[in-house]
């Protein structure tokens, strides 16, 4: 098994390689990829040395499975050719998400669907995947109609120069190159990549087609508020749902509690909760403060809590890279 790693040296990239030896995910050979200032850079998988490469060298190499963290133009313009060359492509960019000839996947819920004949397979965004593991065995036994979601998302999800932003500020300093258009510490904003014609950020649109594509079904109607908070990973949200059955609440609890993905918190009487600090460094989607929305019928309200870099980008590519091995699909 050749991997490698497109943007070994950024967050997602760094959390991946983490990820991918916690797992003991064997490999011949890794293939650690960044730009032209780290070539050469050693990384270290489970104690051996690879050097960081560029990705020409990556192409001549043709790996088994490439997995891309480094933005959606360099999977627009790389991907292709290493699919071209026979690699798997896991993207984690949202170069290829919607792209109806490619499959978006969260294992838990469609890696079934998984071929030999998909080379770019695309992972989700961070706030999408923890709210379609929590609500998917809910889904399949309640039905989803709509989705009111609000996040709370952690400054990780943005990248290095974000949590620079945020240690600054917090040091008293002003950010020497924001990554955001204010400041960050002892502030919130309602403001998530770039704006759409609609009113919606794009990260909100995301939550909405990328959920609909993943659960299989275009009638579910999705509205997302999607704020950023001064928090060092772990995205957090409040999510209303209403579902087209009728639930009883015990029920709800037993199957958050056999999802797989899903840790269920929630004991307010001892205030236990879903919170970012706990997610940290986890894989599970912690989900808490359950109870039925009393202003409408057959509706819950739910808080839950992933490490974005980890199930919300690295772990659920490494889960994918793993079904395709398992499954001989490479
Ligand atoms: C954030 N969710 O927290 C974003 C990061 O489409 O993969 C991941 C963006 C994406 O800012």
């Amino acid at each position: 098994m050749k991997l490698a790693v497109v943007g070994a040296t950024g967050l997602v990239g760094t959390e991946m390689l983490k990820v991918l030896a916690e797992r003991h995910f064997q490999l011949d050979e890794l293939l650690p990829v960044a730009s032209a200032r780290s070539v050469g850079q050693l990384v270290e998988y489970q104690g051996r040395q690879f050097p960081v490469v560029s990705m020409e060298d990556a192409l001549a190499a043709a790996p088994d499975i490439a997995i891309f963290s480094a933005g959606g133009s360099v999977s627009k313009e790389f991907a292709p050719q290493f699919a071209a060359i026979g690699t798997t492509v896991i993207d984690n960019s949202s170069a290829w998400r919607m792209d109806p000839s490619k499959k978006l996947v969260v294992p838990e819920l469609n890696a079934q669907e998984l071929t030999a004949q998909d080379k770019i397979i695309a992972n989700p965004n961070c706030s999408t995947i923890q709210m379609v593991v929590a609500l998917n065995e809910l889904h399949q036994r309640y039905k989803v109609r709509r989705i009111v979601v609000s996040t709370y998302q952690s400054v990780t999800g943005t990248g290095k120069k974000a949590v620079d932003q945020l240690m600054q500020e917090r040091a008293g300093q002003p950010a020497s190159a924001p990554a955001y258009p204010h400041p960050i510490d002892l502030n919130v904003l309602p403001h998530i990549d770039v704006f759409e014609p609609n009113g919606y950020t794009k990260e909100e649109m995301k939550m909405v087609n990328e959920t609909r594509k993943i659960m299989g079904d275009d009638s579910i109607r999705v509205t997302a508020t999607c704020v950023r908070i001064p928090v060092m990973g772990g995205h957090s949200e409040a999510i209303n749902v209403e579902f087209a059955e009728e639930f009883d609440e015990a029920e709800v609890l037993e199957i958050l509690r056999r999802t797989p993905g899903v840790e269920l918190v929630d004991d307010v009487a001892q205030n236990r909760y879903p919170m970012p600090k706990d997610s940290r460094g986890r894989d599970a989607v912690l989900v808490g403060r359950v109870r039925r929305d009393a202003t409408q019928p057959r509706t819950l309200n739910m808080w839950v809590v992933a490490d974005n870099l980890r199930k919300g980008a690295a772990t659920n590519a490494v889960q994918i890279a793993e079904y395709l091995v398992a499954m001989g699909l490479v």
